[in-house]
Formats: structure tokens, C-alpha cells, sequence
């Protein structure tokens, strides 16, 4: 995974997590160091000089998966008829949340997940400065 810091400043990007761990130090703008992640688990990537920045990469050991859209809703196509362990990852699940799946040659049973989700205490970003809205050419 490549991790390009396309912003204006420099940032400070680490991982303490069991699957990976690695820094980049005073990561100045421009710059793109690669990763690659070789454990599967889930990595939970921050920045020590902005705390309120948080990334996952979730590294898995199969070909099977999806990135739900804000509707929730994920199909994987091209399943091998068996039986599979569904799995949902979401960083403030309360609880580890799997079941069963039997695909058949046609399809598989269409099934849900409820979640139940921790609050989210994560810090937030500080607001743009206000300084901006008092320039005179601001409104215009
Ligand atoms: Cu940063």
C-alpha cells in the first residue's frame, strides 16, 4: 500500500498494531513510502502530530470481501458454492459479529447484521481558523 502525503504539511504516520507496526517519521509533503502488510488483522494507522487522524487498514486472508456504501449493502460475486464464515469489521463494533453462510450453485440466502456500536469518543479536528471570514473579499 502506498501512502502519498498530498497535503501541505508534514505529518507524523505510525501503526502500534499487532499486525503491522511502522513510522514515517516527519512525513513531508511529496512523499510516498510503501507498505506492505503481510499478517492479516487490522491496523490502525495514526499521526502523532495531528491526534484526531485515524485510518484502518484491514488486511485479509481471503479474496472475499466488500466496502459497504453508506447504505450498508455489500454482495460478493462469484462465490464457489460452500460454506463460508461471514465477518463484519467496523472500528467501534462492540462485539465480534459472524454467522454462516452456505452458497448453493444459484446464490445464497440474502442476510443481515446488527451492529452494535461503542460511541464514538474520537477527538475531532480543530475548525478552519476563523480569522478567514473576517477578510473583507471573503463574502465575494
Ligand atoms: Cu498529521
Amino acid at each position: 500500500m502506498r501512502f502519498p502525503n498530498r497535503d501541505k504539511v508534514e505529518h507524523h504516520v505510525y501503526s502500534l498494531s499487532e499486525a503491522k507496526k511502522f513510522e514515517f517519521p516527519l512525513y513531508k509533503p511529496g512523499k510516498a513510502e510503501e507498505i506492505t502488510f503481510d499478517r492479516p488483522g487490522v491496523v490502525i494507522v495514526g499521526c502523532s502530530i495531528h491526534d484526531w487522524m485515524a485510518a484502518y487498514v484491514v488486511v485479509l486472508a481471503t479474496p472475499w470481501f466488500a466496502v459497504t456504501p453508506a447504505d450498508g449493502a455489500a454482495t460478493l460475486h462469484h462465490l464457489p458454492p460452500g460454506r463460508y464464515r461471514a465477518e463484519v469489521w467496523q472500528p467501534r463494533l462492540a462485539e465480534s459479529v459472524m454467522r454462516e453462510v452456505v452458497v448453493t450453485e444459484n446464490a445464497a440466502e440474502p442476510f443481515s447484521f446488527q451492529l452494535r456500536l461503542r460511541a464514538d469518543l474520537r477527538r475531532r479536528a480543530p475548525l478552519p481558523a476563523a480569522a478567514d471570514t473576517t477578510k473583507p473579499d471573503s463574502h465575494g
